[in-house]
């Protein structure tokens, strides 16, 4: 009887996909699905010809595999995981290998991991990302989990894999427990960013320089020959010429409300739960939102003043400017989502590969970018480094942008355009490069109203005091307490 290398659970496009993946390069998948004459219809369909092998039930489906047995979920994250891990878990033997490949939290993955373990399987959680296209010939892949079941398929993994231009696949282990699902919350929250960005610069181009549709596909035609080359800024440029069916531009009809999956608003729960600035994201998850207030903002938009857009000035350096803001907002941004990786690591304890990260990014998902291979190249130059910003390469970068950055979210200001994800990238960075912050006013209020002391410049850290601000207070602090 054939053996399959590895069982894929979950037949909807993505698992379908990936099932072809790994067919054209020579594995031999057996596959099942819970409505099982969805397994009837992609043998009859996609499949017809293939190696793949179909399963009706759980039992025989398992039957079918080689051992150490690779069982991959891809069906809905949340409850549809756990319920096929318990129906799996008496199916397998010590040392066999349950895979999810789905949009999981990353806490699941990490309870997950931990009750196998007691039952000697071993569980991978991995993000996958790249979309239908990603998946059929090649995603990025970012597995992390029981680091024993890697060498069984890092092969598999690495061979369906996007691949860079050096022929590196976009694939490796990331870590311990939840990491590999952790990675892929922060490369969605990224994009929540990327897209964001991309929005704003259109709105300046539309709204301030009234430019034609044809005009901004060019412009972001052209920006992707440039240091913005990449996945989202090159579908920006197709989908300014794409036609209805009568003809006039698909995009003026699509209604300006923005959807959301929750992996953004994760990541910037995770940002705060961490105290980490992740500012961008953050106003991308909330730019969203605002979007989705439609009918309100309908009615606000009829009593709410504020300027109307016109442009004076040269129209070439302000697209100049545009270019800048973005692509400086964008540093700041991969900064942020770093540095919320690094502070997860922390707390965590996994051992994350910084660069290693920007490799699996730099090909077959939706941040796909040139802009990774240099994010590789700042971690490969100094494995330690502690903050993108502070890279030689993105510090120049960040530098010769800057007088375009503030350009443009002064003209915004002014011209009463929001482009909260510009301005905020541009306030972290005037935080992040300040030495003293008012913060010491915070404290000194914080003391006054609620006792609740402050450190000293003159003092070493960690000396806490208290003043009695209007003669009228006690000498009792707050220290006991936190609100
Ligand atoms: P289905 O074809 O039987 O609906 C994506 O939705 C994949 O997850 C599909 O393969 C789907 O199976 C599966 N799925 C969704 N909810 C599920 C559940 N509660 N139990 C098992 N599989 C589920």
């Amino acid at each position: 009887m054939t053996q399959a290398d590895i069982g894929l659970i979950g037949l909807a496009v993505m698992g379908q996909n990936l099932v072809l993946n790994m067919n054209d390069h020579g594995y031999t998948v057996a596959v099942f699905n819970r409505t099982a004459s969805k397994v009837d219809d992609f043998l009859a369909g996609p499949a017809k010809g293939t190696k793949v092998i179909g399963a009706h039930t759980l039992n025989e489906f398992v039957s079918k595999l080689k051992t150490p047995r690779r069982v991959m979920l891809m069906v809905k994250a949340g409850d549809p995981v756990d319920q096929f891990i318990e129906m799996l878990v008496p199916l397998l033997d010590r040392g066999d290998i349950i895979i999810d490949g789905g949009n999981s939290h990353y806490p699941d993955t990490t309870r997950r991991c931990q009750t196998l373990k007691s039952k000697g399987i071993y569980f991978i959680g991995t993000g996958i990302s790249g979309g239908e296209e990603g998946a059929r010939h090649g995603p990025s892949i970012m597995p992390g989990g029981h680091p024993e079941a890697w060498p069984h398929i890092k092969k598999i993994f690495q061979d369906i894999a996007a691949k860079v231009e050096t022929g590196e696949p976009c694939c490796d282990w990331v870590g311990d427990e939840g990491a590999g699902h952790y990675v892929k919350m922060i490369h969605n929250g990224i994009e929540y960013g990327d897209i964001q960005l991309i929005c704003e610069a259109y709105q300046l181009m539309k709204d301030v320089l009234g430019m034609t549709s044809d005009e901004i596909a060019d412009t972001f035609g052209s920006w992707n020959t440039k240091e913005l080359d990449s996945y989202l800024i090159e579908i920006t440029a197709d989908v300014f010429r794409k036609q209805d069916v009568d003809g006039t531009l698909l995009l003026d009809q699509i209604l300006d409300v923005a959807g959301q999956k929750g992996t953004g608003k994760w990541t910037g729960i995770s940002a705060l739960d961490r105290g980490v600035p992740v500012t961008l994201i953050g106003e991308a998850v909330f730019a969203r939102c605002l979007s989705a207030m439609k009918d309100e903002r309908v009615q606000a938009s009829k009593k709410l003043k504020g300027p109307s857009p016109h442009f004076k000035g040269d129209r070439q350096s302000f697209l100049k400017n545009i270019f800048q803001a973005l692509y400086a907002s964008k540093i700041i941004s991969y900064a942020q989502g770093y540095m919320l990786m690094r502070e997860a690591a922390k707390d965590y304890h996994w051992k994350l590969n910084y660069g290693g990260i920007a490799l699996m990014w730099r090909g077959g998902c939706i941040i796909r970018s040139v802009f990774l291979s240099k994010i590789k190249q700042a971690f490969d130059k100094n494995p330690n480094l502690y903050n993108l910003l502070l890279d030689d390469f993105f510090n120049g970068e960040v530098n010769q942008c800057q007088t375009g950055w503030r350009e443009t979210v002064a003209a915004a200001t002014m011209q009463g355009i929001p482009v909260p994800c510009f301005a905020t990238a541009l306030s972290f960075y005037d935080g992040y490069r300040c030495a003293r912050l008012p913060a010491n006013l915070l404290q000194a209020l914080r003391d006054y109203f609620g006792a609740h002391t402050y450190e000293r410049v003159d003092k070493p850290r960690g000396e806490f005091f208290h003043t009695n601000w209007t003669g009228t207070g006690g000498k009792v602090s707050a220290s006991s307490y936190s609100v």
